[in-house]
């Protein structure tokens, strides 16, 4: 008999969720960077072990002033996310401490129709005595919720919660053929890749402002000797374009450069990469044009 599950990953943003996902798939799903609100969408990674499948769903980090439609159809994402899950797994920053756990307790205490277990994250922040204090508050809060303290990045930890979410996956079938590992195709992964790196060499609104587009994806295979990737990267105001492109088309350079780089290593093969900046004017703000385009699909 095959066991098959979803596990929803949910935390505010910047608390390591993607970095989880990540260590529990032992492999590249989703993209992390220092700064929150990274993630945008829901997105699956399956794990596959001889009769058991388990597929993560990493989550976009739950934003509580949600300003513009598109943190809320972020939030919608997560609401989502939370009607198929087998198991909910909530993640919390353990540097931020037991105010971080009151918001996400808030947010969640209402879920009571599906097995959850709290994860405290980021512990190789913490010393022991912090990790203890933690612990101990949180569990006076909540008695009857499993708590792990782990740290994604480091993996500490990792190997004992998986086991335990292993066991609580219920028999049935395998949602997905065993062979693949995310519900989304390669062109989501290019331009998260992208995006990846955007976060890392723009600073303040930037990341924030710019979706990516691939508008073409030839020769994508290991057998080939080169992939051909044309991407446009959308700003929402005239003023960025010069910031997306920097002194003389540095920046955009730069970025070529490492995203390419980022690419290559995913796919396994040589990369051209072409790159474009639009104006698509205050696309944040255009609720029918973020569902008609796709963004958060
Ligand atoms: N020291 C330490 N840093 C961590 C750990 N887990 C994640 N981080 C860092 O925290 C930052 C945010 O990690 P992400 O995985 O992008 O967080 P997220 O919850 O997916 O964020 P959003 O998608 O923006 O909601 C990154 O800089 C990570 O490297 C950890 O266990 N220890
Ligand atoms: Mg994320």
């Amino acid at each position: 008999m095959t066991r098959a599950g979803f596990v929803s990953i949910i935390g505010l943003p910047n608390s390591g969720k993607s970095t989880l996902v990540n260590a529990l798939s032992e492999g590249k799903i989703s993209i992390v960077s220092p700064k929150p609100q990274t993630t945008r969408q829901r997105v699956f990674s399956i794990v596959n072990k001889d009769s058991l499948q388990i597929i993560f769903s990493d989550t976009p980090g739950w934003i509580l002033d949600a300003k513009y439609p598109l943190h809320k159809l972020m939030n919608d994402k997560i609401s989502e996310s939370l009607s198929d899950a087998d198991l909910i797994v909530i993640l919390v920053d353990g540097q931020k401490g037991i105010q971080e756990f009151i918001q996400i307790h808030e947010l969640t205490s209402k879920i009571d129709h599906l097995p959850k277990l709290i994860v405290i994250n980021k512990i190789d922040l913490l010393i022991q005595t912090q990790q203890e204090q933690l612990l101990a508050e949180i569990q006076k809060m909540i008695s009857d919720i499993p708590v792990f303290l782990i740290s994604a990045k480091t993996a500490h930890g990792v190997p004992e919660l998986m086991s335990n979410i292993e066991n609580k996956i219920p028999e049935h079938p395998f949602y997905f053929p065993d062979d693949i590992i995310s519900d989304k195709p390669i062109r989501f992964f290019i331009s998260e890749l992208i995006r990846e790196q955007i976060f890392f060499q723009y600073q303040d609104e930037i990341p924030y402002s710019v979706f990516v587009e691939i508008y073409s994806c030839k020769g994508v295979d290991e057998g080939l000797e080169m992939a051909k990737i044309e991407a446009i990267i959308h700003v929402s105001k005239e003023s960025q374009v010069s910031i997306m492109l920097g002194k003389g088309g540095s920046k955009i350079k730069a970025l070529g450069i490492s995203a390419r780089k980022e690419i290559e290593s995913y796919l396994g093969q040589k990369v051209y990469l072409g790159l474009t900046v639009k104006i698509k004017k205050d696309w944040r703000n255009n609720q029918a044009f973020i569902e008609k385009s796709g963004i958060l699909r």
